[in-house]
């Protein structure tokens, strides 16, 4: 079925009509009764209830692909040039409409996790892409030796030596420095979301990419405790990916979070039952999160013995692959307007 909407795309992106005749003739055959579309939804009707979100959303992006290239198209005739010498004298004459573009799917999927965490009070934070190793590895409990400070890892913009050094230049490679910055400059209570683009020195392929989009969230107060976190990342969960939502935790380790873990949501797909998406295990990778370490309240001058806090990571496109059902992150990155439009009615 998708080898057949790709078809159709194509053939309504193809199509040049000589006469006003031919695209009601091309409307009649994709938007008919009998009409190809007709059929296809027809067919959606019978489509396992897994491929159905995805499949809808591609369908709906099929027929409004459609019906905007059969008005432009319309509109384009009428503009042919004996009738506009007429038309430039009919003041009363309707412009031309503009083809409206769509938001980013990273940009919806970012805005909609904003929104979340702002319902908590949250407000916004963000920060330089070019960044010193201070505010991504130093004040982040980084060891020297740590494999991410590797130029394998990171790129490097200057080095002032072999060893890592604190005022070397480099493409951030996490936003967690975004939230370093903070507590340089603000006093606790602090509730903060950082959404950002990050590096990493990456082979590109379809689960892995040089570029992609991070956002973290750091609380700090007096006797912020694990539970908060729990319930926090719970709400978030249950508001991104439905009231049935389930979260679970699995130890984990980070250097700047200490306990830390690995959070998974249940897979909506199956209801966590087991299905070819979660692999047969009922859950999702959605995210990380831990208690900020002592050393990273520290180094940036917050009293641990006073304070507490938590903090949480995740990538959109991670998330996005899972509300959306997109699996090769290229996708994201090459613009393509056929992908973009699809869209057009996410949220
Ligand atoms: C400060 C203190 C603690 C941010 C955190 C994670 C856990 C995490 C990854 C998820 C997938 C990044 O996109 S990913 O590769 N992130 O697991 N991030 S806790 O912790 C911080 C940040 C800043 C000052």
């Amino acid at each position: 079925m998708i080898d057949k909407i790709n078809e159709l795309l194509r053939q309504v992106e193809e199509f040049r009509p000589r006469a006003a005749a031919e695209i009601e003739e091309f409307r009649i055959r994709m938007l008919g009764k009998k009409g190809e579309l007709t059929a296809l939804m027809e067919e959606f009707k019978g489509v396992a209830p897994e491929l159905k979100r995805e499949l809808g959303q591609r369908l709906n992006g099929l027929k409004s692909e459609t019906l905007a290239r059969i008005n432009a198209l319309r509109e384009e005739l009428q503009n042919t040039a004996g009738e506009r010498a007429a038309a430039d004298d009919d003041l009363t004459r309707p412009g031309t409409a503009e083809e409206l573009g769509s938001r980013h799917p990273i940009s919806l999927v970012r805005n909609r996790i904003v929104e979340v965490f702002s319902r908590l009070g949250y407000t916004v934070a963000e920060g330089p892409e070019i960044e010193d190793d201070r505010h991504v590895f130093t004040k982040l409990n980084f060891p020297p030796e740590h494999p991410a400070r590797d130029m394998q890892d990171t790129f490097f913009i200057e080095r002032r030596g072999e060893e890592p050094a604190p005022d070397d230049i480099l493409l951030r490679t996490h936003t967690s420095s975004i939230q370093v910055r903070t507590m340089e400059r603000q006093r606790p209570p602090i509730r903060v979301i950082c959404p950002g683009r990050v590096f990493r020195n990456e082979a590109i392929s379809y689960r892995a990419h040089c570029i992609f989009h991070q956002i973290e969230g750091l609380y700090i107060d007096e006797g912020v405790s694990f539970a908060d976190m729990k319930q926090s990342l719970l709400y978030f969960a249950k508001e991104i990916f439905g009231e049935q939502a389930r979260i679970r935790m699995r130890p984990s380790y980070f250097p700047f979070t200490e306990p830390s873990a690995e959070v998974d949501v249940s897979c909506n797909l199956c209801g966590g039952k087991g299905c070819a998406v979660c692999k047969g295990t009922g859950w999702l990778e959605i995210m990380g999160c831990g208690m900020v370490d002592p050393n990273v309240l520290q180094a940036s001058g917050i009293d641990p013995e006073k304070y507490s806090g938590f903090a949480f990571g995740m990538g959109i496109e991670r998330v996005a692959m899972l509300l959306y059902g997109v699996n090769d992150l290229r996708l994201y990155f090459e613009n393509d307007v056929r992908f973009l439009h699809q869209f057009r009615s996410a949220l």
